[in-house]
C-alpha cells in the first residue's frame, strides 16, 4: 500500500484538471501458471493504462505517468516502443532486465525493461519491442548478475553515476539516432540522501539538481513524448512531505 499512498501524495500536489487516475484491482491477481508474479493484475493495470493514454493521444497530449512501481512502464513505454524516433532514457538504480526465468522474485517490476525489450512472458512482451539502440540506461548502478551479462552480450548503452553529465546524455541520445525522448525515472536513481521514501535504496546515486539541469538541457533540444515517476512509496506522512519537494522539481523540470 505504500506505493498507492506515495501516488496519492504526488496527485494531490498536482492540477487536478491534468490529472488522470487510473484504477487497479485491489486484489492481489493470480500468475496464471507463468513465472510472473501477479500477472493477472499486471495486464489489466496496462490494459487500463493504455486506454487513458490513447484518450490523451487523441487530444494531443503526452503523458507523465505516476506510479506504481515500475511495471507501469509497460504500458507507458510500450505505447512508444514502436517508434523508432524515440530513446528511452532509464534512469534506474536498477536495470530491471530480468527475464521470468532468472529473475530470483518473480517480480515483474524487475523485468519491465527486458519485456520492452522483447524477451518476457509472451502475454506482456508489445507487438513491437523496443530497439536496444534506442534504450540508455542513466545512473544503474545494481545489476544481479544476468541483467549484467545481458546487458554486456547486447551492450546497452549506459551512462554511470560518475560519467553523468548533460553533454553525455545528449550524446548518448544523438548516437541512438533517435529525435525525441521518453524519461523513465525511478526515484531510487537519486543518492539515497536525496529521498527517503523508496523500498530499493542503493548508495552513491544522482543529485536532484544534476538530473533536472541535464533534462532541461536534452529537452530543449530532443522533445518529450513521455515520461513516468516511478517507485514513491513514503513510509508516513510526514516522510511524503519531506520527499515532495524533491519529485515536484523533478516534474517541473520534465513539464515546464
Ligand atoms: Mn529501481
Amino acid at each position: 500500500m505504500r506505493l498507492v499512498d506515495g501516488a496519492q501524495a504526488i496527485r494531490d500536489d498536482l492540477p487536478a484538471s491534468a490529472t488522470v487516475t487510473v484504477d487497479i484491482p485491489l486484489e492481489a491477481g493470480d500468475s496464471q501458471g507463468s513465472a510472473v508474479d501477479r500477472l493477472s493484475s499486471v495486464v489489466a493495470v496496462r490494459d487500463s493504462q493504455l486506454q487513458a493514454l490513447n484518450t490523451l493521444k487523441a487530444a494531443g497530449d503526452w503523458a507523465l505517468t505516476i506510479g506504481g512501481d515500475c511495471g507501469v512502464e509497460l504500458a507507458s513505454i510500450g505505447a512508444v516502443s514502436d517508434r523508432d524516433d524515440v530513446a528511452v532514457l532509464w534512469f534506474d538504480a536498477h536495470p530491471d532486465l530480468h527475464t521470468p526465468d532468472s529473475s530470483p522474485s518473480a517480480a515483474f517490476h524487475g523485468m519491465v525493461l527486458r519485456t520492452l525489450l522483447g524477451d518476457g512472458d509472451e502475454r506482456l512482451v508489445p507487438a513491437t519491442p523496443l530497439r536496444l539502440q534506442n534504450v540508455i540506461l542513466v545512473g544503474t548502478r545494481a545489476f544481479e548478475d544476468d541483467e549484467a551479462a545481458y546487458a554486456a552480450e547486447v551492450g546497452l548503452r549506459s551512462i554511470s553515476t560518475a560519467d553523468f553529465s548533460a553533454q553525455a546524455l545528449l550524446a548518448a541520445v544523438e548516437a541512438s539516432g533517435a529525435t525525441s525522448i521518453y524519461v523513465h525515472i525511478d526515484l531510487d536513481v537519486l543518492d539515497p540522501a536525496e529521498i527517503q521514501g523508496i523500498g530499493f535504496p542503493e548508495p552513491f546515486g544522482l543529485n536532484t539538481a544534476e538530473v533536472t539541469a541535464a533534462i532541461r538541457e536534452v529537452k530543449a533540444r530532443f522533445p518529450i513524448v513521455g515520461a513516468g515517476i516511478t517507485e514513491f512509496a513514503p513510509a508516513s506522512p510526514e516522510q511524503a512531505t519531506d520527499d515532495l519537494s524533491t519529485i515536484l522539481r523533478l516534474i517541473g523540470a520534465l513539464t515546464r
